[in-house]
């Protein structure tokens, strides 16, 4: 064939001639209907070399979204830097109301000015007692509530107000202890412990005495208690004998 078609293209007269030849024999010819029908031959004739490519189409449009799977996400990117500071927030509500402050030195006036009052009032009572009731020597008050009880309960009379027995030590609180009871008055002094050795509430040892005559004699070998007379004299006397309690104050 292709010796043909270089022979065609030399010999363009010769093809042409060639040509009508095949046309002329071909319309010679019945067509015959069991045969596939085929292209003419003009049309099958042998294409000419391809031609250059076109120009490139216009941009088509975006496509759709495709419909695979998304990744997984990625790691956090890296910390932004330090923005300014914001501005100063609302107040705070008010909080609950504190405790009372101290005040070591307003403790210390205060407790002064107690103590002065208290001295005052505890003065001031102290003069209408004795004024009323009591006797004071020195810096002793002596006090009788005027009721005879035996040793013990005087005892515990007078330890009851955070007072003591009386004890005279001396002439003037004998005097003194004398003139609030008339006599016949518990003392706070015993021989309980030792026969004839007299001693206060405390054991020591009574350095003033002030015995009638004839005492103390420890009659019915039972006289372990002293009072003191009418007269201003002592005699030993029964502890559980009934006699008017007297006590002494400090003051
Ligand atoms: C004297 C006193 C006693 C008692 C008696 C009635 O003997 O010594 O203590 O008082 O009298
Ligand atoms: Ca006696």
């Amino acid at each position: 064939m292709l010796p043909l078609v270089r022979t065609m293209s030399l010999f363009p007269s010769l093809s042409l001639l060639l040509l009508s030849v095949v046309t002329t024999s071909y319309s010679a010819i019945e067509p015959d209907e069991s045969l596939p029908k085929t292209c003419p031959v003009v049309t099958c004739a042998s294409p000419g070399l391809p031609g250059r490519d076109g120009r490139d189409g216009l941009k088509g449009e975006k496509g759709e979204p495709g419909e695979g799977l998304s990744g997984i996400q990625g790691p956090p990117g890296k910390l932004g830097t330090q923005g300014n500071p914001g501005l100063p927030g609302l107040p705070g509500f008010m909080g609950p109301k504190g405790d009372p402050g101290v005040c070591p030195k307003c403790d210390d006036d205060l407790a002064v000015l107690q103590r002065e009052a208290l001295r005052s009032e505890l003065d001031s009572v102290e003069k209408w007692l004795t004024f009323a009731l009591g006797k004071k020597v020195g810096r002793k008050l002596y006090l009788t509530n005027g009721k005879k009880m035996t040793f013990d309960r005087v005892k515990a009379e007078c330890s009851h107000f955070q007072a003591s027995m009386a004890v005279p030590m001396n002439a003037e609180e004998n005097e003194a202890i004398l003139h609030i009871t008339k006599g016949n008055a518990f003392l706070g002094i015993t021989d309980k412990e030792r026969e004839g050795h007299f001693v206060d509430l405390t054991g020591r040892p009574v350095t003033y005495q002030n015995w009638n005559a004839h005492e103390p004699n420890n009659a019915y070998n039972e006289e372990h208690c002293v009072v003191i007379l009418p007269e201003g004299t002592w005699n030993d006397i029964s502890c559980s004998s009934p006699h008017l309690a007297v006590c002494e104050f400090p003051v």
